[in-house]
C-alpha cells in the first residue's frame, strides 16, 4: 500500500480507475475525449468568394458527442526517456502541411521537434506560408506555388504550445503546429476523442489545449488507466474566456 493512495487520488482526478501497477517494461495507451458543454460558436463556417464555404477556425463542438475537434493532447514528465528521432526517415513519411482551396490542410498539426515537415501547395492560386513563433528558428515568411515545396525542422516553442501557420495573401487562412520534445501527443478527431500510445506506467501530466479558442487544461493521470474511456476532460464556455492564443 505504499503508494496506492497518491495513485488512486491522481487516478481518480481525471475520471481513470487504476489498474493494477504492470511490469516498468510494460506500455499502453491511454485513450480520452475533450468535450464542450454549453454555448459554442454557431458560425462554423466562412463564405469565402474564392474558395466558397470553408471551416471557420472557430471552436467546432460535435452535436452528437459534444466532442471538439482539432485540440493537441500531450503527456509531461517522460521527455528525459523519449526515444530518439529517426535520423534518416522517408520523405514520403514526413508530416504534410498542403493547402487546398484555400485552406490548410490539417488545420492542426503536431510533430516531433527536428522533424521534417513538408508544406504544399495543390492549388492554383499562389499562395504565402508565414510562421509566427516567438523563437527565430521557427519563423519562415515564404511564399508557395503547386510547383515547389517548401520543407522546415522545428524546435519546440519555448513559451507557448503551437506555431501559428498563416498566409498573409488570404487572411483567413491560418493552422497551428505543435512541436514535442517526445512522441506522445495526439490530436483530437471530430468526436473529441485521442489516443497516446507506447506508455509506460507511472503518474503523468496530460496537457489539453485547443488553440483557436484558447482553452487549456493540465491533469495528472495514471497509466496504465482500466477504464475503456479513458479520461474525459471537459470544458465549459467559462472557459472561453481567454480568447485565442494568439502569438
Ligand atoms: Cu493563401
Amino acid at each position: 500500500m505504499r503508494a496506492g493512495f497518491p495513485l488512486l487520488i491522481a487516478a481518480l482526478a481525471a475520471g481513470c480507475r487504476p489498474e493494477a501497477v504492470r511490469s516498468p517494461e510494460s506500455r499502453h495507451a491511454l485513450a480520452g475525449r475533450i468535450i464542450f458543454i454549453g454555448a459554442a460558436p454557431r458560425d462554423t463556417t466562412l463564405l469565402i468568394p474564392e474558395a466558397g464555404e470553408v471551416e471557420a477556425h472557430t471552436l467546432i463542438v460535435d452535436r452528437k458527442t459534444r466532442g471538439v475537434k482539432n485540440a493537441a493532447a500531450w503527456i509531461e514528465g517522460l521527455e528525459a526517456s523519449a526515444p530518439r528521432l529517426p535520423s534518416a526517415s522517408s520523405p514520403a513519411l514526413a508530416p504534410v502541411m498542403d493547402q487546398i482551396n484555400y485552406t490548410f490542410v490539417p488545420h492542426v498539426l503536431a510533430v516531433r521537434e527536428g522533424e521534417e515537415v513538408r508544406f504544399l501547395s495543390s492549388d492554383a492560386a499562389n499562395h504565402n506560408i508565414h510562421a509566427h513563433a516567438l523563437e527565430p528558428e521557427n519563423q519562415f515568411n515564404i511564399m508557395i506555388s503547386s510547383a515547389r515545396e517548401h520543407r522546415h525542422r522545428f524546435n519546440r516553442p519555448r513559451r507557448l504550445p503551437a506555431i501559428l501557420i498563416g498566409c498573409d495573401l488570404h487572411a483567413w487562412m491560418r493552422a497551428w503546429i505543435y512541436v514535442f520534445n517526445h512522441p506522445w501527443f495526439a490530436i483530437t478527431g471530430p468526436d473529441g476523442g485521442f489516443e497516446i500510445s507506447g506508455l509506460p506506467p507511472g503518474n503523468y501530466r496530460l496537457g489539453v489545449h485547443h488553440a483557436d479558442a484558447g482553452l487549456r487544461r493540465e491533469v495528472e493521470v495514471t497509466i496504465p488507466c482500466l477504464d475503456p474511456d479513458g479520461v474525459t476532460i471537459q470544458f465549459t464556455d467559462k472557459d472561453l474566456a481567454e480568447g485565442p492564443a494568439e502569438q
